[in-house]
């Protein structure tokens, strides 16, 4: 089983990304004792990982030199937002390239914590990190991360198997073309509750009857546009909303929209694009869900994700109070 190896110094928030992958949400970390072995199995893609915490603070930083040269890869976590001691993670850094030579472990920069305000970016970094001699003899890449919204993690998900496997993984998101339209078919809006569905597009709860776009089509159905048309007329006239449980993209948009209705899914003013529900769905097989609206809806549309799109600024604090409302929404991604 191939090793990866997190390092970076303290606080870069290497346990709060692999907390992500172990445990499947966010939680409040610790500061790491020492270095910690966890074994982790993504099913859904035949892939086990052992992976290596090391403790970033000071008296840990010796311990690197046990560990470094047993891991296949390593992944360097940086504070993005941290400038004052952006020299001491660069220091680390080159410490790091220094002790791993023999081994020459390709190596996976994370410019982290991306959503805070006043970040410094992965062209930043990367300048900087270019300028190091002993990095022009290692495979290496950069990437700007987040273990709050996820953004990034799929690509360093994606980037570290590659080169452990030596193949490309590649994620099969199903979807029905019909026309010029790709349909996708989980809605992260539609909400299960005992007394029936709901519709929770555009903040407004409206009841629906669920009809899975698959149900509704034979093999080869002539014209799969006319049939959703009237299958959305046949309920209006019972006074009810269809829900294909399905979202729709095509060329002329960016944003995600929904089978029935054809309007660009939103909540709080937040719409999600294309690019981004994609992410979710893969995020959401890594972390081994099932395909389930409420994982979706929780990786698409996080309380954090919307104030940032909005333009709000968080700080450490306004974060944590985000997160514990967050941990009081009654579904955990964990549970699926
Ligand atoms: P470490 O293992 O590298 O030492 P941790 O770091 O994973 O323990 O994270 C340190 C702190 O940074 C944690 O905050 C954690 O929530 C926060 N953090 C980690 N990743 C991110 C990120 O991408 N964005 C933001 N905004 N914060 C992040 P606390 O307050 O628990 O100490
Ligand atoms: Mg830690």
């Amino acid at each position: 089983m191939p090793t990866i190896g997190f390092v970076g110094i303290d606080n870069a928030g290497k346990t709060t990304i692999i907390d992500v992958f172990t445990k499947h949400k966010l939680t409040k970390t610790i500061p790491t004792v020492g270095v910690n072995l966890e074994q982790v199995s993504f099913s859904e893609i035949g892939f086990d990982v052992s992976i290596l915490d090391m403790g970033g603070q000071k008296n840990f930083r010796l311990l690197w030199v046990d560990y470094l040269n047993t891991v296949d890869l390593i992944l360097y976590v940086v504070d993005s937002s941290d400038h004052e001691r952006l020299d001491e993670s660069m220091k680390e850094f080159q410490n790091m390239l220094v002790l791993t030579e023999a081994n020459a472990a390709p190596i996976l920069v994370l410019i982290n914590k991306i959503d805070l305000p006043n970040t410094m970016g992965a062209i930043e970094i990367g300048h900087k990190l270019s300028s190091i001699s002993e990095l022009m003899k290692r495979d290496w890449n950069i990437i700007e991360t987040s273990a709050v919204t996820t953004k990034g993690l799929v690509e360093m998900f994606k980037w570290t198997y590659s080169k452990l496997t030596k193949k490309t993984l590649v994620f099969e998101v199903d979807y029905k073309e019909i026309a010029d339209k790709k349909y996708y078919n989980t809605c992260p809006l539609l909400l299960n509750l005992a007394d029936g569905s709901y519709c929770i597009n555009h903040d407004n709860f409206t009841p629906i009857k669920v009809v899975p776009l698959e149900n509704l089509f034979a093999e080869n159905i002539e014209n799969p546009e006319q049939v959703i048309k009237e299958t959305i007329e046949e309920f209006e006239t019972v006074g009810r909303m269809v829900c294909f449980n399905s979202i729709f993209v095509s060329d002329e948009s960016e944003n995600i929209r929904c089978a029935t209705d054809t309007t660009e899914l939103m909540v709080e003013g937040t719409t999600a694009s294309n690019d981004e529900y994609i992410d979710s769905y893969n995020m959401m097989h890594l972390t081994g869900g099932i395909m389930c609206s409420e994982c979706l809806y929780k990786i698409l549309f996080s309380v954090l994700k919307r104030k940032i799109k909005a333009g709000f600024e968080p700080n450490v604090a306004d974060i944590e109070s985000i997160k514990a409302d967050e941990a009081r929404r009654k579904t955990d991604l964990s549970k699926c």
